[in-house]
């Protein structure tokens, strides 16, 4: 028997009578294994080599053309009552569902490999990791999730003496947009993915199960699964403060996750580590703190964009070892993509010669796979098994008007409103519009596995649990101005914005009182060797009351749609900011300095 835990044999049995395959290959994780798998990918033209001087070892995947993103419309969450799913989900009845998928899957492997990939979420010793099992007929999704999660025997023996396991079933079928669907079974712990190869929808450890499955387990035992990053921040003296932060799908996680100070911050000493860029999950430790684990071991993250102004941690780790997917390419095999450098490509991102015409060379929602080893900033803490103390969490989203620079909450119910309120525009990592504002609270609109209503009241009930909480607070990189173009420098810069927060943190820090929370005046922010014009930081730090008079209206609007489910402490707290910005309009708020 291939493993000693019946139940998962059972199981692999019974998907590999349904689905037919040619053979069954138990991954171990290897690197002969790996070896064997990239032979036969190159062999296919699944894998194309890139050039071995410039990038050993590295790849480029060119998908489908209609399969480069997370499909949220065919994403489904089946509980047996749909209420506990949530307006924030689509559903469907289990036994419906079930019945759809056994259907697509009925022979689906006939003359493929059936892959079984043992896979741990988080360190293999950690109490706080958790583990799944993905059967798939992708070897490109055997390669992915190589890199992204700790796979192989390792992962088997921690299941074996768990005894549970979250099953993910994955088949490529036919790449058709029509017969594509990503199903959730959180009351089974199952995730059923048919018809593409794209990351989220495919790499069943990511979102599907340490986002969506994870948070319905995480509510039901008291901690906390989010789209989040998570960073330390050190200081000149050597301390370093944790930090996790969420904001929605390609607004700049990857980036702040691996930020280089800029040059006069980096001469005093500070530094920013890496320990996740996506996926954090949260217990309360034994002194009240909430300790966060990155259940990933890799990235997967967005190319475009990319490069030695914005990323340069990104671009060191990328010259070895990584996938390609949907990027451009130089005429000597090098990937390319829009952002990285001022060279022509010679093909785009679907193999056809590069023409201006066509778009751009590199696909917007492009990725790349690679270990999270491979990155300069990488922190021993990313295998602690338990985890790092987070003193801050950020909220942000990309709003062109509107939301400042960055906020702090009043107190915990507060910060809880303000995850709950964000909107972002959309991006090229879900099919569909892009740059359209949507809300999408705690960056967790496509990945929460239940009903939001129940999500709020779950993260207050962190506050009457006698815990030391994080500060929370609320940023915004992607204000522009009346030209179009974005009024604060980002990237590097954005550590201005983080030595704030961490001077918030420790009481070292003054703010002014807003009716939406606290802000930075100007002096309380190290602005040193940064040429903003005034009038951009004026826009930056302040606050439109008449304008968050209308956000709040629809954010009311946006919580009645989760009717008796929404907690009433958040209703309240809803209530409370629309009274001080109703005071603040009339002329009456306080505007009191607080240190
Ligand atoms: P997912 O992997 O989809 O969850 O995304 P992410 O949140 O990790 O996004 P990522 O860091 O990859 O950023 C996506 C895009 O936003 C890239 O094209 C970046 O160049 C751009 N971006 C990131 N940070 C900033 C910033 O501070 N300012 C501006 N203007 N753009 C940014
Ligand atoms: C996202 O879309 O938020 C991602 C990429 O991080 S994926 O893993 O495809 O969801
Ligand atoms: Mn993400």
């Amino acid at each position: 028997m291939p493993s000693q835990l019946p139940a998962l044999n059972q199981w692999v049995d019974e998907v590999a009578r349904r689905t037919r395959p040619a053979h069954v290959h138990w991954c171990d994780g290897s690197d002969a294994e790996h070896a064997a798998l990239v032979a036969r990918m190159e062999a296919t033209g699944d894998l194309l080599p890139l050039s071995p001087d410039t990038h050993p070892r590295c790849h480029l995947h060119r998908s489908h053309p209609s399969d480069v993103a997370r499909v949220e419309h065919l994403t489904y969450v089946c509980t047996r009552d749909p209420r506990d799913a949530g307006p924030n989900n689509h559903w469907m009845e289990p036994a419906e569902a079930h019945a759809m998928m056994d259907a697509l899957f009925d022979g689906c492997m006939q003359g493929r490999t059936l892959y079984v990939i043992p896979y741990c979420m988080g360190p293999v010793d950690s109490p706080l990791a958790r583990c799944g099992v993905e059967i798939t007929d992708s070897p490109y999704v055997v390669a992915n999730m190589r890199l992204m999660t700790r796979m192989g025997a390792a992962a088997l023996a921690r299941i074996e003496r768990d005894g549970t396991f979250v099953r993910g079933l994955h088949s490529t079928g036919e790449l058709d947009p029509n017969r594509r669907f990503i199903v959730h079974f959180p009351e089974e712990l199952a995730i059923q993915s048919y018809g593409s190869c794209y990351g989220g929808n495919a790499l069943l450890g990511k979102k599907c199960h340490a986002l969506r499955i994870a948070s319905w387990q995480a509510r039901t035992e008291g901690w906390l699964a989010e789209h989040m990053l998570i960073v330390g921040i050190e200081d000149p003296r050597g301390e370093v403060t944790y930090v996790a932060a969420a904001f929605p799908s390609a607004c700049g996680k990857t980036n702040l996750a691996m930020l280089i100070p800029p040059p006069a911050f980096r001469e005093q000493g500070w530094k920013v580590w890496t320990i996740g860029d996506d996926i954090c999950w949260m217990h309360p430790g034994p002194d009240g703190r909430l300790y966060a684990i990155n259940p990933e071991a890799g990235f997967f993250g967005v190319a475009p964009g990319t490069g030695a102004k914005t990323n340069p941690n990104a671009l060191a780790m990328l010259d070895r070892d990584a996938i390609f997917t949907n990027v451009g390419l130089t005429a000597d095999n090098q990937p390319w993509w829009e952002g990285l450098d001022e060279r022509i490509p010679a093909f785009d991102w679907q193999g056809r010669p590069y023409d201006r015409a066509n778009g751009p060379a590199a696909h917007p929602n492009a990725r790349f796979t690679v270990s999270a080893r491979q990155c300069p900033s990488w922190s021993p803490k990313m295998d602690d098994p338990n985890g790092v103390p987070i003193s801050a969490i950020v909220f942000g989203g990309r709003r062109e008007s509107l939301v400042p620079l960055v906020m702090q909450a009043r107190d915990w119910n507060h910060g809880v409103l303000l995850g709950a309120a964000m909107a972002s525009e959309t991006t090229a990592a879900a099919t569909g519009a892009v740059g359209v504002v949507r809300r999408d609270p705690m960056a967790m609109k496509p990945f929460c596995g239940y009903n939001f209503g129940d999500y709020f009241s779950h993260w207050l009930s962190f506050g009457h649990r006698g815990l030391s909480l994080p500060k929370i607070f609320h940023v915004n990189w992607f204000r522009k101005g009346a030209d179009g173009r974005f009024l604060w420098p980002g990237f590097g810069d954005n550590l201005r914005v983080l030595e704030w927060i961490v001077g918030r943190c420790r009481g070292s820090r003054g703010a002014v009182e807003t009716p939406v929370g606290l802000l930075p005046r100007r002096a309380d922010l190290d602005l040193s060797g940064l040429a903003l014009p005034d009038a951009a930081l004026d826009a930056l730090l302040s606050v439109d009351p008449a304008g968050y008079h209308r956000e709040y209206a629809a954010i009311g609007e946006y919580l009645d749609e989760f009717g008796d489910r929404v907690p009433g402490a958040l209703r309240l707290e809803h209530r409370k900011a629309v009274a001080l910005l109703e005071q603040a309009a009339a002329g009456s708020a306080p505007r009191a300095a607080v240190g």
